[in-house]
Formats: structure tokens, sequence, C-alpha cells
């Protein structure tokens, strides 16, 4: 755990998690557990479930901790679980679509209620801004009703941002949307007091502006983003694929994909590079999470990541299904720097 950061992030096992101490525990912002349900511990912490699969590891869960600097007051409103302090909430909303049966789309209409709370929430808490969201759900590739999940998902998600005046003001998060065999509608979210800087990717159309045929409402997600904090800027890098303006590259070529989606990162940290209030962030210092739609790619896509940012590099690997069926492999990236004077 790095002390120095105000805000960051780590990985602990469930020991590790049971020996934090007092102080260390009133920082915690929240939980990703991935691979495994959650253990008990928790308490009232916000924790995403994220109900896919690790690979390349031979024990089960994986426990990936938010730290703030200060303090946290925990809440729950609306379903949503958070953790908020003078700059930062952290929260999660998971989402039974059982509970919107009656509808024509529930995944539409559970993603549109899901983010409405989470808007008035934000609104309610002064942490405006949503800086970062992981959305997770079922099937995400399935059409169902005549329409792709992913795409239910987008129109639901569209609307929510829509009714707020978040669209029309350009406030899209960065964010990232996987597919998982199963569980409910998840959503981790990061938000705060100061609004973020939005990156896009000069090699790919931003993702709101993608044609209508990837679906009749466009993904609301900016490609990365800074967020500041007093004393530190965080870099959230979105889902990444292998997409250069808005077609799926390498069909069926998972080295390829995996090439041209390190590529995109590559464009992302030079654009982030021209907008940073710190020195320029490098490829070696991100933090990974790579999505794999098939187990059997894992050593393929590992082989190409380590050989662009090291083998050091922190780089968590998980089976799930990327929002187009096309697609085989999907990062994003974390990184953070100290600000001087701030
Ligand atoms: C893409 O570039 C790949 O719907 O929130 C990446 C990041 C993707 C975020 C989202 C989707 C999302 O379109 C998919």
């Amino acid at each position: 755990m790095t002390e120095a950061m105000p805000v960051a992030h780590s990985q602990l096992s469930l020991p590790q998690l049971a020996g934090l101490s007092a102080a260390q525990r009133q920082r915690l912002l929240g939980v990703t557990c991935i691979g495994g349900p959650a253990e008990a511990w928790h308490g009232e912490l916000p924790v995403q479930n994220v109900a896919a699969p690790l690979l390349g590891r031979s024990a089960g869960a994986l426990n990936e901790i938010w730290y703030s600097a200060e303090s946290c007051r925990s809440g729950e409103s609306a379903g949503i679980r958070f953790r908020v302090d003078d700059n930062v909430l952290y929260g999660v909303i998971d989402v039974e679509e059982s509970a919107y049966r009656g509808g024509p789309l529930p995944l539409q209409q559970a993603a549109e209620d899901a983010y409405r709370r989470i808007f008035a929430l934000l609104d309610r808490e002064s942490c405006p801004y949503l800086w970062r969201a992981w959305n997770y759900l079922a099937d995400i590739n399935v059409e169902r009703d005549g329409l792709e999940r992913y795409r239910q998902f987008n129109i639901g998600r569209h609307d929510a941002f829509v009714v707020s005046g978040r669209l029309a003001q350009g406030k899209v998060p960065a964010a990232c949307a996987l597919g998982t065999p199963r569980g409910p509608l998840t959503i981790a979210f990061m938000a705060g007091r100061t609004p973020p800087t939005p990156i896009e990717n000069p090699r790919q159309v931003s993702a709101y502006h993608y044609p209508s045929q990837y679906g009749p409402r466009s993904p609301t997600f900016s490609r990365a983003a800074f967020a500041h904090l007093p004393g530190q800027e965080l870099l959230f890098i979105s889902g990444t694929a292998s997409i250069v303006g808005h077609r799926t590259m390498h069909v069926g070529d998972i080295a390829g994909q995996t090439r041209e989606t390190l590529a995109n990162v590559a464009a992302l940290l030079e654009s982030a590079n021209g907008l940073t209030r710190s020195t320029p962030y490098a490829m070696s210092e991100l933090s990974l999470r790579a999505y794999i739609r098939h187990a059997e790619d894992y050593p393929s896509v590992q082989a190409i990541v380590e050989a662009q940012v090291g083998t050091d590099a922190p780089v968590v690997y998980v089976q799930a299904d990327i929002c187009r069926h096309d697609l085989l492999v999907e990062i994003e990236a974390m990184a953070s720097h100290t600000l001087g004077n701030c």
C-alpha cells in the first residue's frame, strides 16, 4: 500500500485485509473482488463482485482495494453503497434485471435507473463529477428482444446521461463495460468535486460519436481521463480495444488485436502527456487489467503485454466477454502522479 499517495489502489490477500489496522480501515474506499465472491470481512464497504474468472493465477479470488488519504464516511442510498471523504466518492450499485421484467427491455431500464440513482447520489453528496465507471453485466453479446444486450445497456445509460444534462455538458467518464457469465448488472464508480479532464484517442472516433451501426445509442465514455485531487493526478485509461476509427481491426487474430490495443494505449498516453499537470506518463508505470474473451488466448496476450510494459508491471488478466462480438481482448489502465503545488 502506498502511503504517500492520497488515493491509491492495491491488491490484498484475505489475510492481509484481515490484518489492516483500524486507521487503515478508515481510509478504505471500497473493494473489487474478481474471480470469486467477496468474503464476509467487508462490513459496510462498497464491494463490487466481478463474476469472471481470473487467468494465470493458481489462487482463487483477487481483492483490489481503493484507499483514500483521509478517513471516509460510509453511506447507503437507493441501493448504492458508498464511501466518501472531502475529495472523492467511491460507490457500487448492483441491479437485478428481474425487477424490471414487466417493461420492454429490462436491461435498458435497469441501466437507466442505476445511472439515474448514481447521478442523484453524486449531486446530493456534492461530488458531481463522475470520473470513472466500471460496468459488468451478464450475457453482454446475447441478443434479447431483437437487440444485443450491450446495445440495450447503452440506450439506458445514454438516456440517464441525457436526462441529467450530463451528455449536453460533455461530462462523460472514463469507463469499461464487460460481460460476465452471470450476476446482476453491477457498476462501481469513482467521483469527485473537481471536473475530470477527458482524453480522446486521435486513432479512434470518440465512442460517443460512434455511427448507429453499433447500436441505436452511442456508448457514453471518454477514452481516458485525468482526475485531480489535492497534490495528486490520477490517470484512468478506459477499456481499450483493437479499434481504429470506429472499426474492429484484426478479426480472429489475437496477437494482432493485442498489438493494436497496446498501440491505442500508447496513443492515449501521448494525448495524456499533452495535458498532464505533472511529468510525462510512461507505459512501464501503468497498472493494467486485461480482459480476454477466450481463456486459451491468455499466453499470447501475456507475452505481448509483457514485451511492451515489462514483466514487473502489475497486470490482472480476467476472462470476460468484450462488448463487440469480434473483439477478443480489451485492456484498461491506471496511473498516478503526485503534484507539486496545488
Ligand atoms: C470500444 O472502444 C470498446 O461501453 O463503457 C470500451 C470502454 C468499450 C468502455 C463502455 C466500451 C465501454 O468501444 C468497448
